[in-house]
């Protein structure tokens, strides 16, 4: 039996890589199925190379939904200026489940050689809302601010379709070779060129994951009641609020609504919070 990590799956098939960097391709034993534990990229697991199978899934730090991906300490929201522009309630969502997993998020614009300074002055004004930290790029630049951020450290790169992800992991390593394609000029959407999630170790130490962009909602698994504690700048003013269990929608002497109104907290923060709380409401009277 062999240690080694799931750089890529696809279609029941799990390559996985052994830590003399011998790639084999596996499928899941029968077991693990039944347990309904899908192997994960970025998954260590025990599997042996003369059947190709993965034997076992070792404990996981971390484990986010979408994209599927285990043991990763860091998400880099990808997000486009333009072409397409950016999906800022997604990277709320991402940032919900970074939270929920106590991983680190970064969000990086990229594009930017396509944007005039109105709209360069307005992206920035709405990405100061998210207490996170953001970076703005463009196709050939260095990245040595992310290059940093990446060093030892298992980070995952996310966002939709044809923001580019592939590509700026390409300017970070060429040889990584990643496909890319056009976004859609009828659609204004990208063309799902990144088919599944892979991860590539990075020649400076450190490893990043590619996934397929997606635009799709999903549902995370929480309650709403724990919603607001996975807003960083909204979890440090709920013990202010005059009712201890604050939804912090309509109660009055709600110190996030106070703040919204001071706008400390970024009314576009907020209104991610009222729809998040409205589909996780749904969700609980659905069980
Ligand atoms: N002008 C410009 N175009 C870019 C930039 N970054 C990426 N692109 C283009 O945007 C298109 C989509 O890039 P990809 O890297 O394939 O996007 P992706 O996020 O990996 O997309 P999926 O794999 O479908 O999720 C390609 O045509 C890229 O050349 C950039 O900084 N500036
Ligand atoms: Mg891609
Ligand atoms: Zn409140």
């Amino acid at each position: 039996m062999l240690e080694g990590i799931v750089v890529r799956a696809s279609g029941g098939f799990f390559a996985v890589r052994d830590d003399r960097g011998e790639v084999t391709l596996c499928r899941a034993r029968g077991k693990l199925k039944k347990e309904k534990l899908a192997p994960l990229v970025g998954d260590r697991v025990s599997f042996s190379p003369r059947e190709k199978v993965i034997e076992k899934i070792h404990p996981r730090r971390t484990c986010l939904l979408r994209p599927p991906v285990a043991n990763v300490d860091q998400v880099v929201v990808v997000l486009s200026i333009c072409n397409p522009p950016p999906d800022w309630f997604l990277a709320t969502r991402l940032l919900v489940q970074v939270e929920q997993q106590g991983m680190e998020g970064i969000i990086c614009i990229t594009k930017i050689d396509l944007a005039d300074a109105e709209m360069l002055a307005e992206t920035r004004q709405v990405v100061k809302a998210f207490p996170y930290r953001h970076l703005f790029t463009a196709k050939g630049r260095e990245n040595r601010e992310l290059k940093a951020a990446l060093k030892d450290r298992c980070s995952v790169f996310a966002g939709p379709s044809g923001v580019g992800k592939s590509t700026l992991l390409n300017s970070l390593q060429p040889d990584f070779d990643l496909e890319t394609g056009e976004v859609s000029p009828r659609l204004g959407r990208g063309r799902h060129t990144t088919r599944a999630a892979m991860l590539l170790p990075l020649k400076e130490g450190g490893l990043v994951v590619d996934t397929p962009g997606f635009t799709r909602l999903w549902v995370e698994k929480l309650e709403a009641a724990e919603l607001s504690a996975l807003f960083p700048e909204m979890a440090s003013l709920a013990g202010k609020c005059a009712f201890r269990n604050c939804t912090h929608r309509r109660e009055p002497d709600c110190a996030v609504r106070e703040a919204v109104a001071q706008e400390v907290v970024h009314p576009l923060r907020y209104q991610h919070y009222l729809l998040l709380y409205e589909e996780l409401e749904e969700q609980e009277k659905k069980r």
